[in-house]
């Protein structure tokens, strides 16, 4: 349902599963909501579960599709490229192998969505952005664009892209009066390693095994944490970890 008054207006990539649905669902009760993912189907499905609480609108793409990302944009109709806040959060790992072995498509996939989707999306809402000399980007980095671990390689690499992008962006938009935020999540128990290991169910449920992870919704309260913050004050870069996780590979199973 639309609703005629919008509110102010929130783009969430990566909308459709893990921290961008249940962000989604975390801030419906305060924004109008621009909701991203590749299954259209699911995007569907979120926008119809919270047409009672706020207005929706549905953009099916896919990062790396340079041309699309910016038709989709371009083509969002009056107040809805007002955005206000952006979540550049859709991304995943493939694979998990030794450099050497690496398998060259995962490794494109990993750049092509998690660093060049990330600068697409973000260039085309920044036109508004500047124009209204306001906004505020959040950027969903990882642990693993804070310290390397075995096998991590590429997936480490485009989140330390992530970490130098927000410190860049945070640089180049101060005088536009524009927030950049990093938020750097550890273990968080979604869909990201069935992707990650190719839907193999027993290896994907091993990561998470005796460590009480991070849930959707914890990375979710961050997220609004950081957004409702006064408009003085910018969190700039912040990591969270669950409580049994003291690194990228300290981890208690005990
Ligand atoms: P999920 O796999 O549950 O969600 C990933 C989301 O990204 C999906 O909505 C997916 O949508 C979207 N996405 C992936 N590729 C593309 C693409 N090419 N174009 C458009 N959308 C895409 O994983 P998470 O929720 O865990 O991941 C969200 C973010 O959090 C990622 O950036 C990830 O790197 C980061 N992160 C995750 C951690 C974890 O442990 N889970 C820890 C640290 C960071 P669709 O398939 O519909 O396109
Ligand atoms: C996801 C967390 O440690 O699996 O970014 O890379 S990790």
């Amino acid at each position: 349902m639309e609703k005629n008054k919008l509110k102010q207006i929130a783009l969430i990539t990566g909308a459709t599963s893990g921290i961008g649905e249940a962000t989604a669902k975390r801030l419906a009760n305060r924004f109008s909501l621009i909701l991203c993912g590749r299954r259209e189907e699911k995007l569907f499905e979120l926008s119809n579960s919270l047409s009672n609480l706020t207005t929706v609108k549905t953009l099916t793409f896919d990062v790396r599709n340079k041309d699309d990302v910016i038709d989709k944009l371009k083509g969002l109709e009056g107040e809805w490229k007002n955005i206000a806040i952006l979540i550049n959060n859709a991304g995943n790992a493939h694979g998990l192998d030794f450099i050497h072995e690496g398998d060259i498509e995962d490794w494109d996939m990993m750049i092509d969505t998690n660093v060049k989707g990330l600068l697409y999306v973000s260039r085309e809402v920044l036109q508004t952005m500047v124009k209204n000399n306001s906004g505020h980007i959040i950027n969903i980095g990882s642990i693993a664009g804070k310290e390397v671990y075995p096998k991590g390689n590429i997936y480490c690499a485009s989140k330390f892209a992530v970490d130098a992008i927000s410190q860049g962006m945070r640089i180049d938009l101060n005088k536009h009066n524009i927030k950049v935020s990093q938020i750097n999540p550890g273990l968080v128990e979604t869909n990201f390693s069935m992707v990650r290991f190719k839907d193999d169910e027993e290896r994907s449920k091993a990561v998470y095994k005796d460590v009480n992870p991070l849930v959707s919704e914890d990375i979710a309260n961050v997220i609004d944490y950081v957004i409702s913050s006064p408009e003085n004050v910018n969190i700039s870069d912040i990591t969270v970890l669950a409580k049994s996780q003291a690194s990228s590979t300290v981890i208690n199973r005990d």
